[in-house]
């Protein structure tokens, strides 16, 4: 008789298959588990946070990690090749044995553990879905490895598929897929819900925080910040107001956190007489202002768009901290988020209560969305955001810019300094055709909170440009905000370059002299290409 004997070894092959299908179940699992634990502790948002954030700041391509959402994305795929990479290597050296596979999945698995139970603002229960990553894909792989080692080894067809099919190998081949696949569909399901959950489970808790602001405002207890003036912004161009959907994004969240408002606090700490604890009664209950801010990011290219102005309400930040008796030598406010991240801004200017800076709980008459930090985050009028606007902020430190480097500092960007004097042109668009004779153009100016005093646009080379002074747009009283700015143009037929450059309210000119940004903000004149026939 020729009946095969088993086996016993799976073979190179099955063993890598069962390792790969193993692991996928297990991140899976552990994804799904993440969508209860919370942002980020899903194995591989874990690790690929943990790789940004350990990343040496001196990997130059790494400085800008995190300033943008794209970059993000590139290291979640990053990681999730070098997993398949060790997960396929490891099942590959388990032919005979299950031992190289099922050490390299539990090393994986702690790696997991590990980079979700560490860093800043991880919990006790952040581990759990690296836990169960862990313990799904050992055992799914073990169990593949042993059905894979009882597939009779009989006579096989030249294409290497076997003369008689064997029910074992029908399983392990069902079982496989269907890990596998179940794995993948896990992680697909995951990633499409997480970005929808924290809205979802914050959602109400969000509604209930802006009827409550509502409220506040109607019985008077928050005095409304002055309009916007007609005539702040002009035919064409941009919004005065930009509305929170619009509002530009920037932030290193793998995953937006989810801060409940309820067991949501602030400690202030560090060199101080006092530490406070704060939480979101105590804010509400304190008087609350409104102020009309122009909030930019310091990695924002000349012409670029990550600029954005709102009313936010909130409270003002220097009273609240004067009570904790701040020690005069400390010269830096430490800021740290939910996630982790921290912002370092001059203490001086944070306590300066004609800075204005804001503990902000709203924009637009609404609660924080999410995504721009609710329940609490902060501003300060003329501080770049990555040095100042703390988002889902729950701790701020008194300490010295000598003990301690922010997020960013780490990473190679400069230390907080005066906002650079900046404008933009909005219309008309870039290489757009237009007719012969009069060009209006239009665009916006800020400087943060020197305000703008004027706008020139030239067209030609900024040394050559014949500068036609622009018309400014009115700004709300008492705000820190960008100005609109509109001019008349006559050109003839033929291709045009169009130059701008404010100057603050301080007489500052913006400077020609081009510059990309980091360590500081870019500077140089925007400039747009249009043809006149
Ligand atoms: N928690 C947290 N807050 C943060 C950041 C961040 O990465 N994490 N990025 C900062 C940067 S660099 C900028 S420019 C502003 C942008 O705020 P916005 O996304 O609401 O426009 O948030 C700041 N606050
Ligand atoms: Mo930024």
């Amino acid at each position: 008789m020729t009946a095969a004997a088993p086996a016993a070894r799976p073979g190179r092959l099955r063993a890598t298959s069962a390792a790969v299908a193993a692991a996928a179940l297990g991140v899976g699992a552990g994804q799904l588990v993440a969508l209860l634990t919370g942002p980020g502790t899903g194995p591989v948002d874990a690790v690929a946070g943990r790789v940004v954030a350990l990343t040496p700041p001196a990997i130059a391509g790494f400085a800008t990690v995190g300033m943008g959402l794209g970059s993000r994305a590139t290291v979640v795929a990053g990681v999730l090749i070098v997993l398949l990479v060790a997960v396929a290597g490891a099942g590959a050296l388990s032919g005979r044995s299950d031992r190289p596979g099922t050490g390299g999945l539990v090393v994986l698995g702690l790696l997991a553990v590990l980079a979700a139970g560490t860093g800043a603002g991880a919990g006790p229960l952040d581990v759990l879905p690296g836990i169960v990553a862990l313990v799904a894909g050992v055992s799914v792989f073990r169990r593949l490895h042993r059905l894979a080692a009882r597939i009779p080894a009989g006579p096989v067809l030249p294409d290497g598929r076997p003369l008689r099919e064997s029910l074992t190998r029908r399983r392990f081949l069902r079982a496989a897929g269907l890990a596998g696949a179940g794995g993948a569909a896990a992680v697909a399901g995951a990633g499409l819900l997480a970005p929808r959950l924290p809205s979802g489970r914050i959602g109400p808790a969000r509604d209930a925080l802006t009827a409550r602001l509502r409220a506040l405002a109607a019985a008077g207890r928050i005095p409304p910040a002055p309009a916007v003036p007609a005539g702040a912004q002009f035919p064409g161009g941009t919004a005065f107001a930009t509305p929170a959907a619009d509002f530009y994004r920037i932030d290193t969240a793998l995953r937006v956190p989810a801060v409940d408002p309820a067991t949501w606090a602030l400690r202030v700490h560090g060199m101080v007489g006092r530490e406070l604890r704060l939480t979101l009664d105590d804010l509400l209950e304190r008087q609350l202002v409104e102020r009309w801010v122009t909030l930019s990011c310091v990695s924002n290219e000349v012409g670029g768009d990550l600029v954005s102005t709102t009313r936010f309400t909130g409270v003002e930040l220097a009273p609240l901290l004067a009570a904790a008796s701040p020690d005069p030598a400390a010269d830096q406010l430490l800021s740290t988020s939910v996630d982790g991240w921290t912002a370092g801004s001059p203490a001086s200017l944070v306590l300066d209560p004609a800075a204005g800076a804001l503990l902000a709980v709203a924009m637009d008459g609404e609660a924080l969305p999410v995504e721009h930090g609710f329940p609490v985050r902060i501003v300060v009028p003329g501080l770049y955001g990555y040095v100042s606007a703390t988002k889902w902020v729950t701790d701020i430190e008194f300490t010295t810019f000598a003990a301690r480097a922010d997020y960013w500092r780490v990473r190679g960007w400069a230390p907080p300094g005066p906002t650079e004097t900046a404008s933009r042109i909005d219309s008309p668009g870039a290489f757009a055709s237009l007719p012969a004779g009069r060009v209006v153009v239009t665009g916006a100016a800020w400087a943060v909170p020197r305000g703008i005093s004027r706008v020139e646009v030239g067209v030609g080379a900024p040394e050559g440009a014949g500068w036609v002074e622009a018309e400014l747009g009115p700004v709300p009283a008492g705000g820190a905000t960008w100005r609109m700015w509109r001019a008349e143009l006559d050109l003839p037929a033929g291709g045009h370059t169009i130059v701008c450059r404010a100057t603050d309210g301080e007489g500052i000119v913006q400077t020609a002299q081009q510059r990309s940004p980091l360590p500081g903000a870019a500077t140089g004149l925007p400039a747009r290409p249009i043809t006149v026939t």
